[in-house]
């Protein structure tokens, strides 16, 4: 379970005492796969923030571990303590990250601009995020949940405690490219590429000519996109793909993205974004 991590703070005299015993440090529960993790890890890397990171491993239930659900009763990652106050909600945490922390700035100074900078952030919560998890379903954790038995994916659909979720990946699982809310997600990303490729028409970054956490908190979303064999999506749009490129060839990326991602799950999330390209090409064809 993912308190394993913290010898000597057992969990038996309950949080408040694990919190209050941990002092100033900062703590972050992340796992390698996760997007919003991911956006919070740059912004640590950026600002050269130092971290304890706590594993959560989404992909064993370590969520739903009743311990980590006093962190974050909604079981999700991210999540901090810093001073021993827990923060959840990726992009609350990146804007406390850059006012709490010394380093470089990543909110714009003036009010219109960061007003525009939460626009970007605020369409990354609000669509960009939800229409994530149907993609990455069907173009690649369905295949790894299909191969262990029909037993197992039973048993993967119970695990999630929401019956609307339950039926929603009950779809994304057995009906793939076919499952209803997939081409709705496919045609959210056509509009962000859209929308990115017009932005950064007229300027280097998301807003203005400064690195901010738009830029960060897309960084994560366009990894995925690629990771999953979507890079179609920005053939005919220079100014994103001229963005990507310099978000890549920043000293964040490649820790932020790649250091926490097993290996294994990286060469899988590849191979069978390969493996979706004619599905994905199709359901493009049909939405245009
Ligand atoms: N709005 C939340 C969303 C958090 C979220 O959905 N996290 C995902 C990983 S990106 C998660 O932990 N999912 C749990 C699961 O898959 O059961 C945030 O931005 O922090």
């Amino acid at each position: 379970m993912f308190l394993r991590e913290q010898s000597g703070h057992g969990s038996a005299k309950g949080l408040q005492h694990v919190i209050a015993k941990r002092g100033r440090m900062l703590e972050v529960y992340h796992h390698g796969s996760s997007v919003c993790a991911a956006k919070v890890r740059l912004v640590l890397m950026e600002k050269q923030i130092e971290w304890t990171s706590r594993y959560v491993d989404l992909l064993a239930g370590e969520q739903f571990d009743p311990e980590y659900l006093k962190i974050n009763p909604r079981a999700a990652v991210p999540a901090i303590i810093h001073d021993g106050a827990v923060l959840t909600e990726s992009t609350l945490i990146c804007e406390y990250l850059d006012d709490a922390f010394p380093g470089a700035r990543l909110k714009p100074a003036a009010p219109l601009a960061q007003a525009r900078m939460r626009l970007w952030t605020k369409q990354v919560d609000e669509e960009i995020h939800p229409a994530t998890r149907p993609l990455t379903y069907v173009v690649t954790h369905r295949h790894a949940i299909l191969a262990r038995g029909e037993a197992a994916v039973e048993e993967h659909i119970a695990s999630d405690p929401h019956p609307a979720w339950r039926e929603r990946k009950r779809r994304w699982i057995y009906d793939g490219f076919g499952a209803p809310d997939v081409a709705l997600a496919l045609g959210t990303f056509v509009r962000l590429l859209q929308d990115m490729d017009r932005a950064l028409e007229g300027s280097e970054w998301l807003v203005g000519d400064s690195y901010t956490l738009a830029d960060g908190a897309l960084t994560p979303y366009a990894n995925r996109l690629e990771m999953l064999g979507l890079s179609e999506l920005w053939r005919d749009r220079p100014h994103f793909a001229r963005w990507f490129a310099a978000v890549k060839d920043r000293p964040s990326f490649a820790p932020a993205l790649f250091d926490y991602l097993p290996q294994e799950l990286r060469d899988r999330m590849l191979a069978d974004g390969q493996r979706a390209l004619p599905q994905v090409r199709e359901s493009l064809r049909r939405i245009a």
